[in-house]
C-alpha cells in the first residue's frame, strides 16, 4: 500500500468516521463514498468510477445530472423557487396539466415523497369512500398485499408485514385488509361494503421485483370497477419508464383509478411526487383539507414538466424495454451458476443468489470491488436498475462482473 494510497484511504474512513458519528444509524451503507455522479457512472473520493445499477431505487432513471433537468432546474432555480399554495405560481398549472395528461387523468395533488403521496392517496381515497360511495364514517377499509413497500411514516408500515419495518413503531392506524399479492380473488374475497380502496404496487419492489401472474393487474381493476372500489396503483418505483413503459399498469394495459407517482418525478435532483386522478375521485378534496408547504413548489414543478416532456415521446420506455430484454438474456445464463431464480421488467430486474455463493448483501460488496453498484434486498435478493441511459454494452461488462464474483 503506498502513502498516497494510505492517505487516500484514510480520507475515505475519515468521511465515512464523519457519517457514523453525526447521522443517525438508520441504514447501513455499503463501503463506497460517492462525490460526483454522470449518467450511469459515479465517482468516489478516490478517484474510482462505479456503474451505478440502483439509481437511488428508481429515482436516478434518467441517469445522474441528465442534462435538459439540470438545464429546467438551473432556469428556475435562478427565478423562483418556492412560494406555498398560499398564492399561484407559473410553474404549477403547466406541470399539473401535462402530468395529468400523461396519466389520462383530470387532477394532480403534488407532494413531496413517496411516503406523502402514499398518505395523501389513503386519504383521499377514505374521503371519496363517505363523501361519494357512502361508507359510515371511520369504517373505510384499504386492501393491501402481503409483502407490500409503500414508505416508512407509522400509518404506511401499520400495514407492512416487515418486522424490521414496523417494530416499536405502534400503535397502528387500523382500517387496512391483508391479502396475497397476485391473488385477484382474494380481493374479490376481501371486499365489502366498506372497502374504499385497493391499494399495490403493480411489481412489488422491495420485496425482491416481484411481478404478479399475466392478467393479475386486468382481474384487480375488473373487480374493483364491478364492486365501486378505488383502484389505487403505487407506481413511485415502477412508473416513469423504468419498466419498459410509462407505468407498470401499462403491461396489461389497466387504467388505475389513482396514480402514486415519486421518485423518478423528480429527475434524480429533488424529491417530487403527486397523486393523480379524475375529477370524480381528487374532487371530493376541498380548499384547507390537504396540503403541504413544498409541495408544488416552482422548482419541483420546473423539473417534473422537464421529466414528463422527456417521458412524452416514449423514447425512454422504449430504451428500457430493449435493453431490458437484453439484460433478462444475460441474466438467464447465469442461473444454475450462482443465481436460483432472476425476474425481470423492464430495466428492473431481481436476482435470487444462491446462498451456497454468499448473500445478497455479500454479492454487492464484491461488485463494489469491481465497480459496479447494486442494492441487495431481503438476504438473497440484488436489484438491479441502472438510470434507463444506460448501454447495452455496460450491462454486458456489469452482468460479466456479476459473473465473476459469483465463484463458489
Ligand atoms: C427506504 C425500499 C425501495 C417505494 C414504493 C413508496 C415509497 C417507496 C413502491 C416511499 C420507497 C425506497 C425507500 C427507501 C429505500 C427504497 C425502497 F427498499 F425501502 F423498499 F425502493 F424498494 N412506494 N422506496 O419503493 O417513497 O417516501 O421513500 O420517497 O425507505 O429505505 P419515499
Amino acid at each position: 500500500m503506498t502513502s498516497a494510497t494510505t492517505a487516500v484511504d484514510s480520507a475515505m474512513a475519515r468521511i465515512i468516521a464523519d457519517e457514523d458519528a453525526h447521522v443517525a444509524h438508520n441504514y447501513h451503507p455499503l463501503p463506497v463514498v460517492i462525490s460526483r455522479g454522470e449518467g450511469a457512472w459515479v465517482t468516489d473520493v478516490e478517484g474510482r468510477r462505479y456503474l451505478d445499477l440502483l439509481s437511488a431505487y428508481s429515482a436516478l432513471n434518467f441517469g445522474h445530472g441528465h442534462p435538459a433537468i439540470v438545464a429546467a432546474a438551473h432556469e428556475q432555480l435562478n427565478r423562483l423557487t418556492l412560494t406555498s399554495r398560499a398564492y399561484h405560481n407559473d410553474a404549477l398549472g403547466p406541470f399539473a396539466a401535462a402530468l395529468a395528461a400523461l396519466c389520462g387523468k383530470d387532477l394532480v395533488l403534488p407532494m413531496n415523497t413517496g411516503a406523502e403521496a402514499v398518505e395523501t392517496g389513503i386519504k383521499v381515497a377514505r374521503a371519496w369512500g363517505y363523501r361519494v360511495k357512502g361508507i359510515a364514517a371511520d369504517r373505510a377499509q384499504v386492501i393491501v398485499a402481503h409483502g407490500n413497500f409503500h414508505g416508512r411514516t407509522t400509518t404506511i408500515v401499520g400495514f407492512s408485514d416487515d418486522p424490521d419495518a414496523r417494530a416499536d413503531f405502534g400503535p397502528f392506524a387500523p382500517g387496512f385488509v391483508h391479502v396475497p399479492f397476485g391473488d385477484a380473488a382474494a380481493i374479490e374475497a376481501a371486499i365489502t361494503p366498506e372497502t374504499a380502496a385497493v391499494l399495490i404496487e403493480p411489481i412489488q419492489g422491495e420485496a425482491g421485483v416481484v411481478l404478479p401472474p399475466e392478467g393479475y393487474l386486468r382481474a384487480v381493476r375488473e373487480i374493483c370497477t364491478r364492486n365501486n372500489v378505488l383502484f389505487i396503483a403505487d407506481e413511485i418505483q415502477s412508473g416513469l419508464g423504468r419498466v419498459g413503459e410509462t407505468f407498470a399498469c401499462d403491461r396489461e394495459g389497466v387504467v388505475p383509478d389513482v396514480y402514486l407517482l415519486g421518485k423518478a418525478l423528480g429527475g434524480g435532483i429533488l424529491p417530487v411526487s403527486a397523486v393523480v386522478a379524475d375529477r370524480e375521485v381528487l374532487g371530493v378534496i376541498q380548499p384547507g383539507e390537504h396540503g403541504s408547504t413544498f409541495g408544488g413548489n416552482p422548482l419541483a414543478a420546473a423539473v417534473g414538466l422537464r421529466v414528463v416532456e422527456m417521458l412524452q415521446t416514449g423514447e425512454f420506455q422504449t430504451r428500457a424495454k430493449a435493453l431490458g430484454e437484453h439484460l433478462e438474456a444475460r441474466l438467464d445464463a447465469l442461473v444454475g451458476h450462482g443465481v436460483t431464480a432472476v425476474r425481470v421488467a423492464g430495466l428492473w430486474a431481481g436476482v435470487d443468489i444462491d446462498p451456497a455463493f454468499g448473500t445478497g448483501r455479500e454479492i454487492a460488496e464484491r461488485l463494489i470491488g469491481r465497480g459496479v453498484l447494486v442494492k441487495d434486498t431481503h438476504g438473497q435478493t440484488i436489484r438491479i436498475a441502472p438510470p434507463l441511459v444506460v448501454r447495452a454494452t455496460e450491462l454486458d461488462w456489469a452482468v460479466e462482473q456479476l459473473k465473476l464474483v459469483l465463484a463458489p
